[in-house]
């Protein structure tokens, strides 16, 4: 029944808008701020590897900490989501249009997110905010940083809403008719991201401002930290999702093929939206407090996130062979060789998909309790996220950059920019292959994470990992390498590349796919479905923990090192 209320949209709603020069400027100020954080960011990175590898001390008495927070809040939070804020706004541009309204209020949450981020990094500069990305209880920052990043949440929440209602008035003018993919998938992050910042928001404005401003004098740990990582899982999907975006919806259209399957695409998404949130024990399986059994379910809500991208993995394969074969390459392997190796708008997203085949591997390890035991808290952790956050998304948000800047911007990708791409991806590659790689190893040897090596340097254990720290150094500095040289082709694109017109890639479906069901467009069932699963996964042990965790002063032997 369900399956034959179809609509397809008609040929003219079906075709990419032309996004103007007013809105280029919006999307490319989000990329402005994206790539300079791009560059701090990287450059804290750089310090932390050779301070770890005992190769240099910081001048000056700069904290080991105020660097680690810098580099994380500035590389995890900030340039991720002005990147993605921007990256999307132009994906709704293209797809659904903007009114000038919306401009305005699209405008409004940058300047608000700006104001936020300005005042995290001021006091993270002055040295008063070292509590790194996470800002755990009881470390204590100083007002303004808390009070910066809920302006940054607030200002991206404003950007969300402008997506719904793009999409709203888009529906509303093409009644019955399903809406454009990439449209759909914007929506769903926002909406993902905004459920899960709440939580992060509650934490900030209930607990940590108060604490911090001298109102209340305790706060409770583990209920700061619940809040915090009932939002940090669906972040790192917030991340991710963006680049399944152009995996499904552009990526296609780069190697000359088409959408492997609408409705598959839509379903997976869905998925991500339900199981992306309700999980977040998964990151808290070493914290007494909470109750087994919800960790073990948490645990199983883990394993159904892993599925949707399974499903992606599958279908982007699928579509390589695909094309392929259609192009008349022969045997097992042979249309493996027509992908275009050469074009960094597809080399890049590519390498950042093999890189999470090990990265997901990593994270279902991660997520099967005893043996997280065994991972907790040591920089093996840090080697997961290097190549999943750093390098699957990270090298395909660059892949996006080397169409979507020079489109944006009036200019073209030359061939030479092309090459430098390639260049690029390449000393990405390597360098985050030795990183990662001697993170995971010095992990499993017990080598901790977030902790100066003024704190173990010299033991005998110190000893053993040496190697692996300076293997981290060379791949830290070789990734230097390939910032500076990111930053540099940004540059180029945005002032210098010859004046042009560069394609907005966006996939087409198959001629004869079966149409999209409409009943994936039930907003209202999707979010009642996974306000369902929050409470479910969260309400008794929330109560429980409100119960019986002590508020006050935390003991400061919370066992954690300072994980
Ligand atoms: Fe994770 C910790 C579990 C995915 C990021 N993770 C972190 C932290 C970060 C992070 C930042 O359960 C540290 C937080 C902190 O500071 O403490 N993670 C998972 C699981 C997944 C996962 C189960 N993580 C990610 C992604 C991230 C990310 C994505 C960023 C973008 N993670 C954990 C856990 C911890 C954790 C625990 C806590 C550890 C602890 O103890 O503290 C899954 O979602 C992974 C599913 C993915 C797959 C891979 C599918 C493969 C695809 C590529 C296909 C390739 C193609 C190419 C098509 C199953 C889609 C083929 C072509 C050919 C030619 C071959
Ligand atoms: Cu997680």
């Amino acid at each position: 029944m369900l399956l034959e209320k179809i609509a397809e949209p008609n040929e003219e709603s079906r075709l990419p808008l032309t996004i103007s020069k007013q809105e280029s400027r919006l999307y490319m100020s989000f990329m402005y701020v994206a790539f300079i954080s791009l560059f701090i960011g990287g450059m804290m990175g750089l310090l932390q590897t050779l301070v770890r590898s005992g190769t240099i001390t910081l001048p000056w008495g700069i904290d080991y900490y105020q660097v680690l927070t810098l580099h994380g809040v500035i590389l995890a939070l900030v340039l991720t989501t002005y990147f993605i804020i921007g990256f999307q706004f132009s994906l709704m541009g293209k797809t659904v249009g903007i009114s000038q309204k919306q401009h305005k209020a699209a405008w409004l949450s940058f300047w608000v997110m700006v104001v936020g981020t300005i005042m995290t990094a001021i006091t993270i500069l002055l040295g008063k905010a070292n509590v790194l990305y996470t800002f755990y209880a009881p470390l204590k920052a100083h007002p303004a940083f808390y009070i910066g990043l809920a302006l940054v949440i607030i200002g991206s929440w404003i950007a969300g809403i402008v997506n719904f209602r793009q999409l709203y008035v888009w529906k509303k003018k093409h009644p019955g008719e399903k809406s454009p993919l990439l449209a759909f998938m914007v929506t769903i992050n926002m909406l993902m991201w905004i459920i899960a910042s709440i939580g992060v928001a509650v934490a900030v404005i209930v607990q940590f401002i108060p604490w911090s401003l001298g109102y209340a004098e305790t706060i409770n740990v583990l209920v700061s930290r619940t809040l915090f990582w009932y939002f940090g899982h669906p972040l790192v999907y917030f991340w991710l999702l963006p680049a399944y975006m152009a995996w499904y919806a552009i990526i296609p259209k780069i190697i000359g093929g088409k959408l492997f399957s609408d409705s598959l695409a839509r379903l997976a998404f869905i998925l991500l939206l339900f199981f992306s949130i309700p999980v977040g024990f998964h990151h808290q399986l070493t914290e007494p407090g909470i109750d087994p059994t919800w960790k073990f379910i948490q645990v199983v809500l883990t394993f159904m996130v892993v599925i949707p991208s399974l499903m992606t993995a599958f279908s982007i394969f699928a579509t390589f062979e695909i094309t392929g074969r259609r192009k008349g390459f022969k045997g097992l392997y042979g249309w493996f060789k027509h992908l275009p190796w050469k074009d960094v708008r597809f080399l890049a997203p590519m390498i950042g998909m093999l890189a999470f085949i090990p990265g997901g591997a990593g994270g279902i390890i991660n997520a099967s309790h005893q043996m997280n035991a065994v991972v907790h808290n040591t920089i093996w952790v840090t080697g997961h996220f290097h190549i999943t956050a750093a390098t699957t998304v990270v090298l395909t948000f660059f892949g996006i950059t080397y169409w979507l800047i020079p489109h944006l911007t009036g200019r073209t990708l030359t061939k030479s920019i092309n090459r430098l791409g390639i260049i690029q991806a390449i000393i990405w590659t390597v360098g985050m292959t030795i990183m990662s790689g001697a993170m995971h190893i010095q992990g499993l040897l017990g080598g901790p994470r977030r902790s100066s090596y003024s704190e173990y340097g010299g033991t005998e254990q110190a000893s053993e990992w040496i190697w692996y720290q300076i293997a981290q150094a060379v791949g830290g500095s070789i990734l230097f390498i390939g910032i500076l040289l990111m930053v540099f082709i940004f540059i180029k694109l945005t002032f210098f590349a010859p004046k042009g017109e560069e394609e907005f890639p966006i996939a087409e479906e198959e001629e004869d796919a079966t149409p999209t069901p409409m009943f994936l467009e039930n907003w209202k069932l999707w979010i009642a479905i996974t306000i369902a699963l929050i409470l479910f996964a969260y309400t008794i042990p929330f109560v429980d923990i409100i119960q019986n965790s002590p508020p006050g002063s935390p003991p400061f032997d919370w066992p954690i090192g300072n994980s």
